[in-house]
């Protein structure tokens, strides 16, 4: 079951039916428990028409309303490998490799609602930055009860340079206006999501795929419900909120985005989170 948030009313897609539910505020549709067969009980009462598809083609938003959005990292060796090597003056060598191996995990917080964008609109890249990554990363929905009732897909665009120049600028490397994408819908199951589910990326400029990547989820360090612990140990959230887990996929070191580029994520069974590279 996928919702999709549009201009014109929340889409609800299921085998292959589209719905439109009687639902007006996202914050209260998203953040109910057993959320899944809630959604099913729902479409029992409401007409299927395939034209409903049209709202999401033409009117589609980033699937949040007041939630925040928070962000895992070093969660798979290819991050903590690329960390250690971009910020070896700073000492990094040290400090990724031992929050990669500790128990507590790293939790940043990543956005704000009203900075987050949805697929088909732009990310932007920082002006004071020379060394711009997208990291595709599943995100996990997480109610207020603390409990995992959805997945989209999401892009933690990262400045890798003025991360790499000293940890303690990571917030100014992370969080910017439009640094965070997430779309092209929740996707709602009734268990945990797959573990061989695959996450993939491509980079195109003018048309062309640059760098194309991807990895599957099994390959994360830690357990999905081990971040929502430690993120909810001393912290509400009254909305629900987003969580990124991590990127396991970082391009090659030469490589940098460029205004105009078009980043492509899929994740199986969740969809396609596109946006294309913006710095004004
Ligand atoms: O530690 C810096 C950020 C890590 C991150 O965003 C990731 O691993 O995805
Ligand atoms: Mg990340």
């Amino acid at each position: 079951m996928k919702i999709y948030k549009t201009v014109q009313g929340f889409v609800i897609e299921h085998n292959g039916q589209y719905y439109i539910s009687r639902h007006t505020d996202w914050d209260l549709f998203i953040n109910r428990e057993d959320l899944f067969f809630e959604l099913q009980r729902e479409i029992q009462l409401l007409p299927a028409a395939a034209e409903y598809k049209s709202l999401i083609d033409n009117g589609l938003q980033a699937p949040i309303q007041s939630q925040e959005v928070w962000a895992s990292g070093v969660t798979y060796l290819r991050s903590r490998n690329a960390r250690m090597e971009e910020s070896k003056v700073a000492g990094g060598d040290n400090f990724y490799d031992r929050v990669y191996d500790a128990e507590r995990p790293e939790l940043f917080f990543k956005s704000a609602p009203q900075r987050v964008v949805g697929s088909g609109q732009a990310v932007r890249i920082r002006k004071d930055s020379k060394w711009n990554v997208p990291e595709p990363e599943l995100t996990l929905f997480i109610n207020s009860k603390g409990q995992i009732s959805g997945y989209t897909v999401g892009n933690d665009m990262s400045s890798r340079d003025i991360e790499g120049e000293n940890p303690l600028y990571l917030p100014q490397a992370k969080s910017y206006d439009k640094s965070a994408a997430i779309g092209p819908c929740i996707a709602i199951f009734d268990k945990p999501i797959d573990s061989d589910t695959k996450i993939s990326l491509e980079i195109s400029r003018y048309d062309i795929p640059l760098f194309t990547d991807s990895i599957e989820i099994n390959r994360m360090k830690r357990k999905h419900t081990d971040l929502v612990e430690y993120l909810f140990r001393e912290m509400s959230f009254p909305q629900g909120c987003f969580l990124m887990t991590g990127t396991g996929i970082v391009p090659h070191d030469d490589f940098t985005l460029e205004v105009g580029d078009v980043v492509r994520i899929t994740i199986e069974g969740i969809g396609t989170l596109v946006n294309t590279i913006e710095m004004k």
